[in-house]
Order: C-alpha cells, then structure tokens, then sequence
C-alpha cells in the first residue's frame, strides 16, 4: 500500500516537473501588429488582428502550434482515457425521439448507440417493422456529414432535408419522394438559417438563402451573412428558376422565414433583424393570388410592421388566427386576430399571461385542442386546451425535468411527447386524444446500463446574487456524500438570448458523478428566458454584467455551502456561455481552479463583423455605438485580460476549445483570446495552470456533431478538469438495466 502511495506520489511529481522542465509551458509568441483601433475617441490596441484571415499561412501555423502543446497536453491527463473509454460504454444505449406522423406513415430517429448521426425510420404502423428512410452515416466516412433541417410535405408524399458539412451552417437542400424513399435530382445550394414550408398542393417549397460572395462558402470563411433572400422552389426545376419571394435591399440584416397555415391557404411570413424574439408579420392569402405561386416577389400584407413584439403562428379557423405573443406579456400569451378585422383593438386573449410561468409552446391538435407547454421554474408543466376558448381540459402529470418533444397535429388524435432530466435519458409517453379519458401510457423508456440513477439526487436551490435577485440553482450530485468542500464540482451556465437552461441527460456529466465524485450545479442566470423576457433583459445590453454576477455569485453560495472550494471549482459554457466564462475568469480568477469555453464570443469589440455576428446585437449592443461601446468595453473577455502582478494569483487553468468550421462564432475569438491570456499569464512564474486551445478539424459550432467527435470531445474536457481540480479516478460500475422498450 505504501509502495502504492510512494509510486503515486513520484507519477505526480514527475508529471510536474515535466511540464515545469518545460519552462512552463513553451507558448507560441505569436508576432505582434502595431494595429491601434478607434471606438469614439478610445485607442484599443488589436494587435492580432491577423489571425482574423483563416486561410493565411501565419493563421494555420498559428494553429498549428497552439494544437502541438494542447493535444499532448490533454492524451496525458491521467484520466483521459479512462473517461474516453466509460464514456464510450455508457453512452452506447439506444436513443430514440419522440414519433411523429406524416401521412399515414410514422417517422422517429434512432441511434443504436455509438452511431456517428441518427437514422430517420419510417414505420406503416407504430407495430410494423421500422425501414431506414434516411441514414446520414452512409454519405460520409467519418460522420461529418449531417442533417440539419427537415420538412416534409403536408400529406406526407415529399420530404425535403438540409445537409450539412464538419459543423457549419451552410446546408445543401435535398429532396425524396417518401414512397419508396425516392432520391429526387432537385439540390439548393447557398441555404442557411433556413425555413423549409411546402405549399400544401406538393408543387414546391419556400426557402432562404444568401447572394454569391467572392471566395469560399464552406464554413471556413468569416465573411459577413447579409441580405437574405425567400425563394420559392418549384419541384422538378433548376434552383435558377426558382421565384424570389421576399428581399430587403434597404435592411442587409432581415432574415425572413414563411410558414403554411394548417389549411394551406395562407402564407404567413415572419420578418426578424437579430435574435430578439421579436417580428414582423406578413402575409398573402394563396387564393388572392390564383391558389400558387408563379412570379415574385409576392404581394404581402404587412399586418404587423414593426418589431415591437414576437408573434407566432400557432392555428387558424377561417379567417380567425391565433398566435403567441410577448405583446405587453413578457411570460407570453395566445391571442386571436380576425385578418378580415386586423384592427388592433379587435385582438383577443385566448389563453391570458400566467403571472408566474413562462408559455414556452403551444400546437393545435385533434381539430380543436391546445398542447401547451409551461416552464414553471424551470420545470416543464404540460396541459390540454380547448381551441375555442383556451380553457383547461388537463394537465398531464410529469416528474421533474423537461419537455424534449412534443409531436401532434391538428388533423391528427395521437401525442407522443418525450420527458427527459438530469437523471433521467427520457421516456416517450403516447395520447390518444380520441380516447375516453385521453390517460397516457409509457411508449417507449430508455434506461442505460451501468447506471442506477438511484444513488443520485437533484435539488433546485434560490441563491441570491450581488443585487439580491434570487437566482435558480439545479445541483445534481451522488447521495449522501458530505459537504465538506472537497468536491470538484463543475458549474455551467448560458445566461443570453432569452434561451433557457433546463433540465437534461448528459452521459459525460453522469460519468463526471460517478467516476470522478464531482457535482453538477446548472446556474439559470440572467439573460435567458428561464422567466420569460423580464429574464432576458435583466441580462442583455447595458444589463449583461448581471449574467457575470449571478455566475460568479452561484459560486460563491456552492463554497459556502460546502459543495465545493474554489481550486476544485470549474465553470464552463459555449458560445454566448463561452463568453461568460471569458468575462468570468478576468473578473474573478480567485474562485476558479479550472475553467473550460467551448466556441465562445470573446471580442465584443468586432463580432458584429462575422458571420452572423450581427444578428446578436439584439443582446450585446455594438462597438459601433459610443454608449454600447462603452458596456462592451468593460467586459470583452479579449480586452480585460489584466497582470494581477508578480506573486499573485493564477489564472485558472483555461482550456479552450473551438472548430475550423465554426462559422457561427468563428474562431479568432478563441484564438485572440488565447494569444492574449498566454501573453500576459503564460510567462509568469507563479502561473503553473496551463492555458490551452484546441482547435478541432471538421468540427463546427456543435450542431450535427458525429458521435465520436463528442466523446473526443468531453474525454478531453473532463481529462482536463479532472487534471486541474485534483479528481481521481474512481473504477465503479452498478449493474443496471438494459433498455426496456415497447414497441
Ligand atoms: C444565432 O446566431 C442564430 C442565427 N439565426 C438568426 C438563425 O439570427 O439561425 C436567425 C433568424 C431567422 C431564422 C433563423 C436564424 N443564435 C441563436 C445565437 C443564439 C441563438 C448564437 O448562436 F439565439 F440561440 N449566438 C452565438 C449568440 C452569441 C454566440
């Protein structure tokens, strides 16, 4: 045993001064320009404006030497491998979606297990033998190729897809005829943030896409995502024939989206400007136009112009259309507007604003009935209403968790809905709606071997944050272990865009309890939509510091509460939460041991100019503003990189992770950031936690990502965590059940 001890101790020493022998570690110096920008009179240096060019060889070398000091970094990590290899075992379990119904025939995805994407089946019958209708893994080799939209035709005769390369948001629009599951010649090129609508007759489809631009579209570029377009596409004929819809030649930045109503007649087209939940609503009535679309651009009726508040189509009977809406709701209500009488005072409630819980969904189903989702402190509520007047006809009972589909249509009696929680992978339960008591029954149930979700707890906590707003907390943890602060523990958090964190399974996590005895906390701070978009605005804008101060608070309760100390704390976050971990990190570098940003924003200075990066002005503001200049300015992860001076505190060990194809937050930000943070920490002596970037290959944002790509993926990231916060690898295994499934 001593021996043991004694060989542990010189493996750590050893692995210690190997990288200490390493004069820390050798960061890359990357050549500095003498770039000074000029924000309304303020001077800011940027001196790595070069590595914006993605294609230039000092970019790729660049890289290339930033992947050459992390990637042996992280296959060293003593429990890398393990991670990778019980991460593999516990993630091979069948996952299946909610079905759906098309037609007569009925669809859902599976994955057996460690399929690199999900196969879509079609079934004749929920009884009969499901059949591959599409399986995206024989159309590449390694995965990267993935479906990303999907629409089929309203009697279900057509299926149009979206196929997407390593990760970025271009798609390529592909057709089938579903009988027979039939490859059509029709391909759309150019497609992005894309509304997929046939028109009900099966003659073709609407769709969006982007002007030619000079140079490359394949993900890799930065170029700005401008002045989109609605096309209608008209089956059987060339993409250069196809009709112009709906263009805005004065606002580059409108991105449109057209929706059939139920009964095919009308086409509603919402007109949004950035992420906001906020659009415009037009329309046309097909039959004003002679039942189909021959020439464009369409004659819309602009019935709302302005982007005041959110409002979407959710059914119609005739002319009376109802919609949910944010107008003068912050927690959303449904409300009905009669297009023959459009005046705004004619607009009704149907369903009123709940004076606590958010109305996240509603669908018409079974001719004259609501599904209607709530989120009720975080927590998915589901009830039935009657079209007619709004009014309950049941609320289903759920555990604690969340919604994760809902599947149900107006012409149709069946429901299938998916629930799913931090401790639970899901169970898909089925309604008919056409029977007498309209009970539900468990249709599908997805346990994983070799976990006993009994052994762990989740509790909700309030904290209180610096102002005293009293913020949601979710703990996930084994049961019965002590607090004493010795935990690693990992806190995550999002906190913008009125997006809502809540409850869901996640095998890395699980490992994460049980094999590394760390705790889960999941944050819902400020900036999302947890609380409708009272929410959203106490952290967006000149707001936004609250999302760090409720993260740095959620914390500060997690050590005095003894669930953890901060030398085993972790945050992490991707994209917008990559950002709050970037601004977190140079605000608080005392209460983190460790720190993980995957595909984060860190230059608020110039994110406008990629990509898509103008649509998040809506949450952030823009440079371009001097008083918005002036919020950003005192956040920007990439501009608050501060020398905390000779013997003071350390960085926390940072790892950052991002795609070459990550077209949505593209790269240079996590490769300015790293330059910088290496620059002003990696030199000093007192620094010993390393500060790291991994730039992966064929990888994008995160949507679409092969499955081996994620177990990379989270072995690196929980290696690495567990590296830095002093976890050790605990070989256990309960024996658990195998998949129980019905059908
Ligand atoms: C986006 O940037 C989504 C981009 N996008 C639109 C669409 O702006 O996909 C849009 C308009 C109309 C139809 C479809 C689209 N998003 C989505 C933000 C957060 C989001 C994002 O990815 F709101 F969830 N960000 C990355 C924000 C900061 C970092």
């Amino acid at each position: 045993m001593r021996c043991l001890i004694i060989l542990r101790k010189f493996v750590q020493n050893y692995r210690l001064s190997n990288y200490r022998n390493m004069s820390l570690f050798n960061y890359p110096k990357p050549r500095k320009d003498t770039v000074v920008d000029d924000y309304h009179g303020a001077k800011v240096p940027d001196p790595y404006t070069w590595m914006e060019d993605p294609d230039s060889k000092e970019t790729k070398e660049y890289v290339e030497a930033q992947n050459k000091i992390s990637i042996p970094y992280l296959r060293n990590c003593s429990a890398r491998n393990k991670f990778h290899a019980r991460m593999t075992e516990l993630y091979n379990y069948p996952k299946y979606s909610c079905p759906f119904k098309k037609g007569n025939k009925y669809f859902f995805f599976m994955n057996t297990g460690l399929q690199n994407q999900s196969i879509l089946y079609c079934q004749e019958t929920l009884m009969s033998e499901p059949k591959v209708f599409l399986d995206p893994n024989k159309l590449s080799e390694d995965g990267t190729l993935a479906l990303r939209g999907r629409s089929f035709s309203d009697d279900g005769s057509y299926f149009a897809y979206g196929l997407s390369q390593s990760g970025s948001d271009w798609t390529t629009m592909k057709f089938k005829r579903v009988e027979g599951s039939l490859d059509l010649p029709d391909t759309l090129e150019r497609v992005k943030f894309s509304c997929m609508s046939w028109t009900h007759d099966n003659r073709g489809i609407f769709y969006n896409s982007y002007p030619q631009q000079p140079g490359k579209a394949d993900g890799t570029e930065t170029t700005a995502n401008v002045h989109q377009k609605l096309y209608y596409h008209v089956l059987g004929t060339p993409q250069s024939d196809d009709i112009l819809c709906a263009e805005f030649p004065d606002q580059p930045k409108w991105m449109s989206g057209a929706e059939l109503s139920d009964d095919g007649r009308y086409v509603l087209l919402s007109v949004s400007e950035g992420c906001d939940p906020v659009n415009r609503l037009w329309y046309i009535d097909l039959e004003s136009i002679g039942g189909k679309i021959t020439e464009g651009p369409l004659p819309w009726i602009k019935l709302v112009d302005n982007f005041d508040a959110e409002y979407q189509y959710i059914t119609n009977e005739g002319s009376i259309f109802t919609f949910k809406t944010n107008l003068n709701a912050p927690r959303y209500k449904l409300i009905n507007i009669d297009f023959l009488n459009p005046d705004m005072d004619n607009w009704k409630n149907l369903i009123d604003e709940h004076d606590k819980d958010v109305l996240e969904f509603a669908n018409c189903v079974h001719q004259d009935k609501l599904v209607i989702e709530y989120l009720s402190d975080v927590k998915s509520v589901m009830q039935l209403r009657k079209l007619q007047d709004g009014s309950l006809i049941k609320t289903f009972p759920l555990d604690v968790g969340s919604l994760e589909g809902i599947s149900g249509r107006k012409n149709q009696h069946e429901l299938f809905y998916k629930f799913a929680s931090f401790l639970s992978p899901g169970i898909i339960y089925h309604c008919d709606l056409e029977s007498e008591n309209m009970e539900s029954t468990v249709f599908r149930e997805i346990k994983v071997s070799g976990f006993d979700s009994s052994l762990f707890e989740t509790k909700q906590v309030f904290y209180p944050s610096k102002d005293g707003t009293k913020i949601p907390m979710f703990i996930v943890q084994r049961k019965g272990i002590k607090l004493d602060g010795s935990h690693p523990l990992l806190l995550y958090g999002y906190g913008g865009f009125n997006i809502s964190i809540t409850p869901t399974y996640s095998v890395s996590r699980v490992t994460f309890m049980q094999n590394l005895g760390g705790i889960v906390a999941i944050a819902n701070i400020r900036g999302g939509g947890e609380y409708g978009e009272t929410w959203h605005k106490g952290g967006m804008l000149g707001n936004k510091q609250n999302c760090f101060d409720d993260f740095q608070h959620a914390a500060l309760y997690l050590i005095e509460n003894g669930y953890t100390s901060p030398d085993k704390l972790t945050i992490n976050g991707g994209s917008n939460g990559g950002l709050l971990v970037g601004a977190c990190i140079n605000q608080r570098p005392d209460l983190f041991g460790c720190a993980v940003a995957q595909v984060g924003v860190m230059d608020m200075l110039k994110f406008h100019k990629y990509t898509i990066g103008h649509a998040w002005t809506t949450d952030f503001g823009c440079s371009e503003k001097h008083d918005q200049f002036k919020w950003l300015i005192k956040y920007s992860p990439l501009h608050n990189v501060r020398d905390f001076g000779k013997n003071r505190q350390q960085y926390p060990a940072l790892l950052l992770l991002t795609g070459d194809h990550d077209d949505r937050v593209v790269p240079h930000h996590s490769l300015k950031f790293i330059a910088t943070v290496q620059e002003v920490h990696g030199s000093r002596e007192t620094q010993r936690k390393p500060l790291l970037i991994l730039v992966d290959t064929k990888s994008g944002h995160g949507a679409g990502k092969p499955t081996s790509k994620i177990i990379d993926e989270v072995a690196d990231l929980f290696g690495f965590i567990a590296e830095n916060t002093g976890a050790t690898w605990k070989s256990e295994k309960s024996e658990g059940d195998i998949i129980n499934s019905k059908h």
